[in-house]
């Protein structure tokens, strides 16, 4: 019987479910570049033109074997601009017996199928995403009946089930977690690797004008575009990455650098993502380039648990609780995004590099999104939508499965501390310990209070004030609050107004 397969943007993976018994003598694949896709948030242009460039590579490898691909473009006049409305045209064209796909990453997506399955007349086989080590139902069952949902225990499951860095049945090196030494502060002599990029050749400048075209509002620059587009770039990007970076990835994974995003970072996220590589061959690079003594424990140990770990768990929370997990705002926070998460105009040096650099790449890399770009937004108590919906359109690597975890729960603690123990709040000393980008602010680190110190400085302490019935309670936090205590009435009341006087003078006058 044929069959109608729909590849998503986000499936492309030789080996995925959907593909796995095609017989190309009687069946099509279905892609299709899609206006609803493409505008569900405003997209940072790079992100449209690695997928569309992806997806079109992707269908031409395909086309290569002898497959059937039908594939629509984002420019086609029939083009619908849905995938629902692509799927039924597609229907009639090819009077499949049945339709077959894996399942969309995003609640979204899968809520639209389970409308249109009513309004085909077809069968719609809808398979598991096996890309992943843990499967829906692994993660229920690991979930279900435990207070705390930590990463750590869940973690040392996923090793286990990978067989990754174990020495029979313990973990590799006597140790599950070797993160204690990994936060180190970047030396100034230590050399930073130039990164592999990849120009873009002919068919992705044709994306790129496209792009241009149609989305010349959205965010972002196209001139330092450089992605792989396809698997055989990507594993050449992924085996660069282990050559040259892997080996300090561990000591340096925190540390941030101004005009260097990518420093020590595997910068493959884009493709696990997009499915150019897989996690398990990515892990297992790293853990091969281990036993040849070409990197050590402590950064492959990191890695593979970014990855196995942080990675899966942040996926099972997701489909564990949506969709009522993106509503949540435990600390009831309001306020609009800050302009400068689009302009980077800000004296505040840190937010001003970290802007820029999503920006120009796309990226931006862990402790950048977590601990300046995050760890504002927390501060400020800006509204969890508006905060979840600019993560989401700005990362080449951003899908809501993977970006509202991590920023509902690790960045804004909106989920009242499902995901993390405590709020990821900081003060201008951790930022400074940790980069260079204190040196050339306009403001001062060192100080407390007043126009000319680091907000924050103050802004941490009114964040604690502000919430202090929520958090106060919350054992990680018992030593500021003791400290808060302490504080004099007129402290109290001068970080109150420091805090008030730089929120009401940052504009927020853009619309989403
Ligand atoms: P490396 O630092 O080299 O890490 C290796 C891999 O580990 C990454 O490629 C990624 O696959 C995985 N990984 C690392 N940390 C996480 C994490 N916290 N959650 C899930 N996977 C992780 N990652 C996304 O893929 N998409 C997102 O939309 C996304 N949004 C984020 C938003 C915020 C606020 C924060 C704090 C983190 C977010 N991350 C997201 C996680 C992480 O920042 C990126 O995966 C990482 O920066 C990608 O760059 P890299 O490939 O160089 O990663
Ligand atoms: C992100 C994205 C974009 C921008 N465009 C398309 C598209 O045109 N066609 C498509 O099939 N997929 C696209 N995607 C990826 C989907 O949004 C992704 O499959 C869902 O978010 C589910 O994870
Ligand atoms: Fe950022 Fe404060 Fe350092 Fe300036 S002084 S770079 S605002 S942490």
């Amino acid at each position: 019987p044929k069959t109608l397969r729909l590849l998503l943007g986000d499936q492309l993976t030789r080996g995925i479910a959907s593909l796995k018994d095609l017989d190309p003598e009687t069946d099509v694949v279905l892609m299709a570049e899609v206006m609803e896709e493409a505008t569900y948030v405003p997209h940072h242009k790079q992100k449209l033109v690695f997928l569309f460039a992806a997806m079109r590579a992707f269908a031409e490898e395909l086309q290569g074997e002898g497959i059937e691909v039908d594939y629509v473009r984002l420019d086609d006049a029939e083009n619908t601009g849905s995938l629902g409305g692509e799927l039924k045209r597609a229907v009639k064209r090819h009077k499949p017996s049945r339709v077959t796909l894996t399942e969309p990453g995003e609640w979204r997506v899968r809520e639209m199928f389970d409308d249109w399955r009513e309004e085909l007349d077809c069968d719609v086989v809808i398979r598991e995403d096996d890309r992943f080590v843990c499967s829906h139902a692994n993660f229920e069952r690991w979930a279900d009946g435990r207070k705390a949902l930590r990463m750590e225990f869940f973690y040392r499951e996923m090793r286990r089930a990978a067989g990754l860095l174990m020495d029979g049945d313990k973990p590799e090196g006597g140790q599950w977690n070797f993160d204690v030494e990994n936060r180190k502060k970047l030396p100034k002599s230590q050399k930073i690797p130039k990164r592999l990029r990849f120009p873009a050749d002919a068919k992705t400048r044709e994306v790129i004008a496209l792009v241009e075209k149609r989305f010349p509002k959205n965010f972002g620059t196209l001139e330092d575009f450089g992605w792989a587009v396809t698997r055989d770039d990507a594993l050449k990007a992924l085996k660069e990455f282990i050559a040259s970076a892997l080996e300090n990835f561990g000591d340096y994974q925190d540390a941030m650098k101004a005009g260097g995003p990518f420093l020590f970072h595997g910068l493959v996220s884009p493709y696990i993502n997009a499915g150019l590589l897989t996690p398990l061959e990515v892990c297992e690079a790293a853990e091969t380039a281990y036993r040849a003594g070409k990197a050590p424990l402590n950064a492959v140990e990191g890695f593979i648990r970014q990855i196995i770990g942080w990675r899966e768990y942040v996926r099972g929370i997701y489909w564990l609780k949506m969709p009522e997990y993106r509503e949540t705002n435990h600390l009831g926070a309001k306020r609009k995004l800050p302009d400068l998460y689009w302009t980077a105009e800000t004296d505040m040096n840190c937010l001003a590099n970290c802007v820029a650099d999503t920006r120009d790449h796309a990226y931006a890399h862990h402790i950048q999104r977590l601990m300046v770009l995050g760890n504002f937004a927390l501060l400020a108590g800006v509204s969890p939508r508006e905060v979840q919906d600019w993560y989401l359109l700005v990362y080449a690597d951003a899908y809501e499965w993977v970006e509202l975890p991590n920023v509902h729960g690790m960045v804004l603690f909106a989920d009242g501390g499902l995901l993390g123990s405590k709020p990821y709040a900081a003060s201008g000393a951790y930022i400074d310990r940790m980069s260079d980008y204190c040196g050339d602010c306009a403001y001062d680190v060192k100080a407390k209070a007043g126009e000319k110190a680091c907000p924050f400085n103050y802004l941490y302490w009114d964040f604690l004030i502000r919430n202090e019935k929520k958090l106060s309670g919350n054992n990680r936090l018992a030593m500021p609050y003791r400290n808060l205590a302490r504080f004099e009435k007129t402290r109290v009341e001068e970080i109150r107004a420091d805090a008030r006087r730089f929120l009401e003078s940052l504009p927020a006058t853009y619309e989403g």
